[in-house]
């Protein structure tokens, strides 16, 4: 269903999107207009800062798709939560977030659900993420995924067969401190990912927090993908979560259009969303395919429905 979706509005608006040039902050706050080079920055602090990225009715037209998820949610017979924590040991054992590598699948809150198995609150509340194919399977996400701007980008990143591997939405939940590589492992280069605002995100209301330099230190734990029983994999971390003291983060408050590009390897949170301000934000991963290898452990793999293809060759509209 939604594949096939019309998509008119936005292939309109992306023809505008390819000439837009974003701006660049290095340091933050210090602006640099026009800035062409993104991988020494991104070497120096695991993460770039891409201001007006999105335009605000771009942003808002993710949005509107956002919400409309959250309606096709209900349709769902699934139970699926999503959680950062080591407490949520199920979701390790959950085909439905394993198999979710090529489809658009729902996950919820951790107690979004009471004890009869229904809702408890309304879906636009209790959703934290939409994945992990958006960027294949629906017209909208497709589009800004494979736009322009952003092949524009992997290009100055010096990827030559760069492929997005998984996209998510996510709606707003805490995200313990984390590097991307410990789930989408590559090496010798670790995958970027791209994480847009698309409304604005401030300390209050859950902004990213980065530990700036920590890429440079290695990965530190990974979720293995065991095939011990071909039937259905498991999933299990090789290392207890490491501790990461609050004086590493600063917080990285950003206003709605932003992209913040980061490096794989660096570590990264956010934290409860403490005001009545929601902040959705759309995100991908880019892998390198040319002379790196992603490895077979991931717990994401190539799906029928969702190959590693070229964001370069990628069409935006099918
Ligand atoms: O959006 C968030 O709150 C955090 C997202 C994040 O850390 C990630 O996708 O790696």
């Amino acid at each position: 269903m939604v594949r096939n979706a019309p998509v008119p509005r936005h292939r309109q608006a992306h023809a505008q999107v390819t000439e837009l040039r974003y701006y660049l902050v290095t340091s933050y706050p210090t602006l640099a207009q026009n800035a062409l080079t993104l991988t020494v920055p991104l070497d120096r602090d695991g993460y770039v800062v891409l201001e007006d990225f999105l335009r605000p009715a771009e942003c808002d037209e993710l949005v509107a798709a956002g919400i409309d998820l959250t309606k096709q949610s209900q349709d769902t017979s699934h139970k699926a939560i999503f959680s950062t924590t080591e407490n949520n040991k199920q979701q390790l054992k959950d085909d439905y977030f394993m198999e979710s590598n090529d489809k658009i699948r729902f996950f919820h809150e951790v107690d979004a659900f009471g004890p009869d198995g229904e809702l408890q609150v309304d879906p636009a509340v209790s959703l934290n993420k939409v994945g992990h194919a958006l960027h294949l399977l629906h017209p909208i996400f497709r589009c800004y995924t494979y736009s322009g701007r952003v092949k524009t980008v992997c290009k100055e990143l010096g990827f030559q067969d760069p492929a997005v591997v998984q996209s998510m939405y996510i709606y707003k939940n805490p995200v313990i401190a984390h590097q991307d590589a410990t789930y989408l492992y590559s090496e010798p280069t670790p995958a970027v990912g791209f994480w847009i605002a698309l409304q604005d995100a401030t300390v209050q209301n859950g902004c990213l927090w980065m530990a700036s330099g920590s890429h440079k230190s290695g990965v530190h734990r990974r979720l293995l993908r065991k095939n011990n029983d071909e039937s259905k994999p498991s999933l299990e971390y090789d290392r207890p979560a490491p501790f990461y003291p609050e004086s590493s983060f600063t917080p990285v408050p950003v206003s709605k259009g932003t992209c913040i590009l980061i490096h794989g390897l660096v570590v990264h949170k956010s934290a409860h969303n403490k005001s009545d301000q929601s902040r959705h934000a759309y995100t991908f991963h880019v892998v390198e395919r040319h002379n790196n290898k992603y490895s077979e452990e991931n717990w994401l793999q190539e799906g029928e429905n969702a190959p590693f293809v070229n964001v370069y060759t990628t069409p935006q509209i099918v």
